[in-house]
């Protein structure tokens, strides 16, 4: 069975301004949707990521379009989806920051798991159970205390944080509409997945940018909480052609999608150094650990006990097994590819700022 809506293309995307919106936005463009867009009301500009895809939009009709939007506001909702009848809806948009969730748990139940109910009500109000398709983006975060390895589909569940907790809600929600109502409505359990426009507060960007900064001196120190928790990282431009693989499927269903490689975040940080011909030497214990340039001598990498998380997600490694058997799906881009690429674009951005900063001064 094909979409029944194979004709007309037409694709939302909350959370389009995020790492994962925009390369999405770009390949569904690519394949000839016409996909809209849900973006925050912000004080300064949060369109930097997806500007490049509706920069000409006056020059004549373009396929991608934005609208205001909140996931905490349901008539918002509502109405966009029945303005635009979207053939498919991904919901993205979250507040995404494991840390940040311990710090403002209520606001991230209310964006992460109420808004999955908003969308998934709004489909239902108008009445388009089996017109619209809807993906659910969710969390390799769900498995959180270690139950198995592997991670799989079947894996129990067991969140460590109010993020982990409210991504719960929403993964239930997406199976009992499903049940409930017939709809069309799956889960991605995604595992890591970076690039260089990833946030730069999540581990892997926040160490490439520090890397590309302290190698054209814009910075001295890498600050990080626990060295040693492993994740499973992958390449998100892999991951959002999944997400699409996940809605085409002959029937609504929930998919891991993982690379099946797991490497603690001292392997990272390590990587990240020896990108730039650094290698990093660990002395010290706790949070008196370094980590020390063997190159310079100085200490690059220190520990602030402030970005430990009271419950912590130790080890993440899935199996996709049933994504590439059932949907063809598996990743692209090794982790190597990722790190360098990462590390290439922050080292440009470094230079830019460190050439402007040299200007102005
Ligand atoms: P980002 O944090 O980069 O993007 C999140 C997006 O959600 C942004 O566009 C943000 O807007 C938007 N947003 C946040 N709160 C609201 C709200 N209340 N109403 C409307 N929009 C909102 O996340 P990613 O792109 O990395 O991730 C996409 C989704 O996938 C998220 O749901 C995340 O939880 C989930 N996920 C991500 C994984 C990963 O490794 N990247 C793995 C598994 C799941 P703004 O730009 O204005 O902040
Ligand atoms: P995660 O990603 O929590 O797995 O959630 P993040 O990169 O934030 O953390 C990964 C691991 O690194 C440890 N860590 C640090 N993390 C951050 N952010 N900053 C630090 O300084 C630091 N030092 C060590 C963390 O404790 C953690 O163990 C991401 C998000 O994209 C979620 O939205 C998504 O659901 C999951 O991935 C899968």
């Amino acid at each position: 069975m094909t979409n029944e809506n194979s004709q007309r293309r037409v694709a939302l995307i909350t959370g389009v301004t995020g790492q994962d919106g925009a390369y999405l936005s770009e390949y569904l463009l690519s394949l000839g949707y016409i996909v809209h867009g849900v973006k925050r009301r912000s004080s300064s500009f949060n369109t930097a990521r997806v500007d490049h895809l509706y920069q000409d939009r006056h020059a004549g009709s373009v396929p991608f379009l934005m609208h205001y939007g909140d996931m905490t506001d349901s008539t918002n909702l509502i109405r966009l989806v029945q303005q635009i009848r979207p053939t498919e809806i991904y919901n993205l948009a979250a507040q995404s920051h494991v840390g940040v969730s311990f710090e403002s748990p209520e606001y991230t139940a209310n964006a992460d798991a109420i808004g999955v109910l908003r969308l998934l009500e709004a489909i239902r109000i108008l009445g388009l159970e089996k017109e619209t398709r809807f993906y659910q983006a969710s969390t390799s975060e769900l498995y959180g205390l270690v139950q198995e390895v592997p991670q799989k589909e079947t894996t129990p569940f067991y969140p460590r944080s109010p993020y982990g907790v409210a991504k719960l809600y929403g993964y239930w929600i997406t199976v009992n509409y499903r049940e409930a109502y017939g709809m069309f409505a799956s889960n991605g359990i995604l595992f890591n997945h970076e690039s260089p426009i990833r946030g730069e507060t999540f581990v892997t960007r926040k160490i490439t940018r520090a890397v590309a900064r302290i190698e054209v001196g814009l910075e001295e120190t890498l600050y990080l909480g626990n060295l040693e928790a492993k994740r499973d990282w992958g390449h998100a431009r892999d991951y959002v052609e999944g997400m699409h693989m996940i809605l085409q499927a002959e029937r609504p269903d929930d998919f891991v999608l993982a690379t099946g490689e797991t490497r603690s975040v001292r392997e990272m940080v390590e990587l990240g150094f020896a990108e730039v011909g650094r290698r990093i030497e660990w002395r010290g214990k706790g949070v008196e650990e370094t980590g020390v340039d063997t190159k310079s001598g100085k200490a690059v990498v220190r520990i602030d006990p402030t970005y430990f998380r009271p419950t912590e997600v130790d080890l993440l490694i899935g199996d996709a097994s049933k994504a590439r058997e059932q949907l063809g799906w598996k990743p692209k881009r090794s982790f190597a590819q990722l790190v360098q690429e990462m590390v290439a674009s922050d080292l440009a951005e470094a230079k830019r700022e460190a050439e402007n900063g040299k200007r102005t001064v």
